[in-house]
């Protein structure tokens, strides 16, 4: 189902969009937890090769307890999430907001684990991934329910709107983490964005956002997918064209 006129404006309008259905139906969230399940226990029984703790400082020891946990490309990892990747409800978002011709700029899983889930500090997406033109979206599914307790997203509406801002590395404890980056800002005006399980929301590459620690006692297991739209530049100001395409026609890559 494609946004409707006024979704799209509110999307415009704030820079981020809880979407007011739920994209995953129930059964087929049981199987997407297995195998994220699945997909996080044998990346920890392989010494953790492709499983990143953002939450590690450096000079600390490897099994500091607080956990953020990523996995990177998950659709390579698993068929489920390969498929995911062409889910109709998921690409119409994409495709009400960013156009017709799009492509996956990468998918990632991020886990918070009930008590020792650790903080993901103010930023923009595009902090990281400096796009150009950064019109970059993306759609960030929740695969538990979501709440301030566990870790849910706090976005700074209309923040996206003054462009691009300067970010540094982030420091837990005065201790760098070498892993993620912070934006300092000024969060009077946050908004949580809390969601049911199977319920998501999608937002712009240049919004501000951040997610708590998860204290609680329930996992927060959630999977983002970040959309380009064809013709998306890299940092380097290279052309992505080689990205897989997941709707339209990919013109610059014409076999
Ligand atoms: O899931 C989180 O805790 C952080 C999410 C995030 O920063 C993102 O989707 O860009």
């Amino acid at each position: 189902m494609h946004l409707s006129k006024e979704a799209v404006e509110e999307f415009q309008c704030q820079g981020y969009l809880k979407i007011d259905h739920q994209l995953i139906e129930n059964d087929h969230l049981e199987i997407l937890r297995r195998q994220y399940d699945q997909v996080f226990a044998e990346h920890r029984n392989t010494d953790g090769q492709g499983l990143r703790n953002l939450a590690v400082t450096e000079g600390t020891e490897p099994q500091r307890q607080t956990e953020m946990l990523q996995i990177m490309e998950m659709w390579q990892k698993d068929e489920q999430f390969y498929k995911l990747l062409f889910h109709q409800s998921l690409l119409d978002i994409a495709e009400s907001l960013i156009g017709k011709n799009i492509q996956l700029f990468h998918d990632q899983a991020l886990y918070k684990p009930a008590h020792i889930g650790g903080e993901v500090p103010w930023h923009q997406d595009n902090g990281y991934w400096r796009c150009f033109p950064p019109n970059l979206v993306s759609i960030w599914i929740a695969l538990d329910d979501v709440d301030e307790e566990n870790g849910c997203m706090n976005v700074i509406p209309k923040s996206y709107a003054k462009g691009g801002i300067d970010h540094t590395r982030a420091k837990s404890e005065e201790k760098e983490l070498p892993a993620l980056l912070m934006a300092s800002i000024d969060d009077d005006q946050a908004v949580s964005v809390p969601l049911l399980a199977g319920h998501g929301m999608v937002h712009h590459c240049l919004t501000l956002h951040q997610t708590n620690p998860n204290n609680s006692s329930r996992d927060r297991r959630a999977m983002v997918i970040h959309y380009m739209l064809v013709g998306t530049q890299n940092s380097k100001g290279e052309i992505l064209a080689d990205n897989l395409l997941l709707r339209g026609v990919n013109h610059l890559n014409a076999e």
